[in-house]
């Protein structure tokens, strides 16, 4: 079996200031995307910022980004999480630029000093549009009531966009799950049978989260939403090497990275539209 690896570039929750390393304009983005590419990837979970750098759901944008990241091959899901301020009419609207995917949060959960709200009527208003437009979901799961809402929905409106059932833990959001061992086995125990899974580990968690998740044949997340240190006193110098490390180890495991094209047919993605107006040009 191989690993689907997806990255995590840029977040909702990082400033540019404090992080210089960390891709904010489009530029940087489709840069990072490459050099991710190039490293493992086959997805990338994509979080966009406006001119100040600050974190937007512009819809113009969001399209405008979405036709520059159709310049490499990775399976391009837009975040429908968008920042913890972002309006649910706005993170519903994501769905209008045309990913190939999309991130879908499974439940409320408090996310350090804020909350991160996505309540049961949301949840499913979001789901049942990624059904409609054939946007393939990821559903995200911070804590084990999430894992009860994603069975939810699917007893309630079927199966997703794309036929599979797949999932992220998220381990290591203060006040979500952690990424200890027993903690993901009994997170996976109640996964439907067919369900397939990745783990992301938040910050000190993202090592032994992302060896669990080897052992215990899931796939990985990496990137710098969510993890800022490589090593204990270690800034991460660019996205691309906390994917070159995460295909390291997924060698070592003997599960090397999906290409993009394995995993789009493994997510059961549809073929991406021809580019529009708003397509930038391969230099
Ligand atoms: N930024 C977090 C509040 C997602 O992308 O769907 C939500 C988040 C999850 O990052
Ligand atoms: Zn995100």
């Amino acid at each position: 079996m191989s690993t689907l690896i997806t990255v995590a570039p840029t977040g909702a929750e990082s400033a540019k200031a404090d992080v210089p390393a960390l891709p904010v304009t489009l530029d940087e983005l489709v840069t990072t995307a490459r050099a991710c590419e190039a490293a493992g990837a086959a997805v990338v979970h994509v979080h966009i910022r406006d001119s100040g750098a600050k974190p937007t759901l512009d819809l113009g944008l969001l399209r405008e980004t979405v036709a520059a990241l159709r310049e490499t091959d990775l399976v391009v899901q837009l975040s429908t999480g968008g920042s913890v301020h972002d309006p649910y009419t706005d993170r519903l609207k994501v769905l209008d630029a045309e990913p190939d995917a999309c991130s879908l949060t499974c439940g409320t959960v408090n996310f350090g000093d804020d909350v991160f709200m996505n309540p049961w009527g949301f949840v499913a208003e979001l789901y049942r549009e990624t059904q409609a437009r054939g946007v393939v979901p990821e559903f995200e799961l911070f804590d084990l009531g999430h894992v009860a809402t994603m069975n939810r929905l699917l007893d309630r409106y079927g199966p997703p966009a794309g036929g599979r059932v797949h999932c992220d833990l998220v381990m290591g959001v203060p006040g979500g799950f952690t990424g200890d061992l027993r903690t993901i086995a009994a997170a996976v125990s109640l996964l439907p049978a067919e369900a397939t899974w990745s783990a992301t580990g938040i910050g000190r968690e993202s090592l032994r989260v992302m060896f669990a998740a080897l052992a215990g044949g899931g796939h990985l997340r990496v990137g710098m939403e969510d993890t800022l240190t490589y090593a204990k006193g270690r800034p991460v110098r660019g996205n691309e090497e906390l994917v070159a490390r995460a295909a390291e180890a997924a060698r070592l495991a003997q599960r090397p990275p999906m290409t993009t094209a394995q995993a789009r047919a493994f997510l059961g993605i549809r073929p991406a539209p021809a580019p529009g107006p708003t397509a930038r040009r391969v230099p």
